[in-house]
């Protein structure tokens, strides 16, 4: 497995490690395959990818498999290797889908390699959108629950502030160490101590529910839809979809009705006002209206008629996003300057994510807005310039904050390199 960064982050988490695969799949196809296959052998039993895959050497990351003792609370999980409890955004079917591109085209020993491979792979897909599709959206409303922030992979965005508002911190939270603000010790970039007690606090009642889906549901203080993941989720159906017919596999229907199902949940999120899709705290039923670019949902996995796709690629292009003229790059950042929620250098609440743009560049090109996609990739390159590979980025100084070399970074980078070069 990669290391999601070399200090912060030693253990392979589920998103990065499909960025990781898709930036490999350019310089060393049967490494990109050996990432994924890392992240398959702590597959649950239910199907679900855990979100961290603990590197039992590894002892410099809080909360670690001790604290989430998995294996310990339910026979869904593995024994070996440890994971956590929670999942992210399902970008893997991407992934697997480059991969097998490049191997195809390539043609040799990695097709050859590739070709044993895939099959197994898309099992371990299949069962992973089964989990995502039927537990986490028994109602089959086309968005899926989340029960933790760092499930969505933009952990503190102020997206969920309401959200944590209804999680209570127990008395009986046992005592714990941060090691995060020991490697990255700049005020003001990592969550605070008050939000890293409602994270931990979510996973004594994930283990208080033994890490059943559906006493979770009942249960867990932290409730609430994303439409950012569920867009994520309805486009790896499409290219899960496309590995099924390319394999002969019978399952193409059901994928594909999976796609379409979550893909109308995530156009129907759209709230006309904003012009943005907003999330559901499912424990208020209110709609989560700070503007931030998981807004921008519907345009990752299509479903929007012309007429509305065209007004959302406006707003983006907008001086209330990409044409802000107090951002260094036209590059997204993760809250809107608009928003009195956005702090330009605090984690998930405002500073720009390269991945963030790899999705939006992909999402313009394939809806045919090829101009638009072409100069965010462009923007996004020039921000990558310094070469420090960092995890984020002021939007406003251009500054790399968090980790430095993160690997999701790389891969990014790599993969909008040969996407503006044609080669590496
Ligand atoms: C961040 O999340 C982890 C918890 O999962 C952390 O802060 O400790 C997020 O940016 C998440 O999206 C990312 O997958 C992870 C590793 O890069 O770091």
């Amino acid at each position: 497995m990669t290391k999601a960064a070399p200090n912060l982050y030693p253990h392979q988490w589920s998103w990065d490690a499909a960025f990781v695969a898709i930036g490999l799949a350019h310089v060393d196809v049967p490494r990109a395959c050996a990432e994924l296959d890392a992240l398959f052998s702590g597959q649950w039993r239910t199907g679900m990818l855990p979100h961290i895959v603990f590197d039992p050497r590894e002892t410099g990351y809080f909360p670690g498999a001790a604290w989430w003792a998995c294996a310990e609370h339910t026979a869904d999980a593995p024994r070996v290797p440890s994971t956590s409890g929670l999942c992210q955004p399902p970008v893997h079917a991407l992934a697997v889908e480059q991969i097998d591109e490049i191997a195809t085209r390539r043609g040799g020993d990695d097709e050859r390699a590739v070709a044993r491979w895939l099959p197994q792979a898309y099992d371990h897909l299949l069962a992973w959108h089964r989990y995502l599709a039927h537990r986490r959206d028994p109602t089959k409303s086309g968005l899926l629950t989340i029960y933790h922030g760092w499930e969505s992979g933009m952990d503190n965005s102020p997206r969920w502030d309401a959200v944590y508002d209804r999680v209570h911190v127990g008395s009986d939270l046992p005592k714990y160490e941060r090691r995060d603000t020991t490697v990255v010790s700049a005020a003001g970039q990592r969550p605070t101590d008050g939000e890293y007690d409602q994270y931990l606090w979510i996973i004594e009642e994930l283990k208080h529910a033994d890490y059943d889906d559906a006493r979770i549901r009942a249960t867990a203080s932290f409730r609430t839809t994303d439409v950012f993941m569920s867009a994520v989720f309805a486009a790896a159906n499409d290219a899960l979809a496309r590995l099924a017919l390319r394999l002969g596999a019978s399952d193409g229907l059901e994928l594909g009705e999976y796609a379409d199902r979550f893909r109308r949940g995530v156009a129907a999120s759209v709230d006309p006002a904003l012009g943005l899709a907003l999330d559901t705290d499912l424990r208020s039923d209110q709609s989560l209206r700070t503007q931030t670019l998981a807004g921008f949902a519907p345009l990752v996995c299509g479903g929007l008629d012309a007429r509305e796709q065209r007004r959302m690629v406006e707003l983006m292009e907008s001086r209330e996003w990409l044409a802000h003229p107090r951002l260094r790059w036209p590059v997204l950042p993760s809250t809107s300057l608009e928003s009195t929620d956005f702090c330009p250098r605090a984690y998930w609440r405002g500073p720009s994510w390269p991945v963030m743009s790899w999705f939006f560049v992909r999402a313009l090109d394939s809806l045919g807005e090829h101009d638009a996609a072409a100069r965010l990739r462009g923007a996004t390159l020039e921000q990558l310039g310094d070469g420090s590979l960092a995890e984020y980025y002021d939007p406003l100084t251009g500054a790399g904050l968090g980790s430095a070399d993160q690997s999701w970074t790389a891969a990014a980078a790599l993969d909008l390199l040969v996407h503006r070069d044609g080669c590496l």
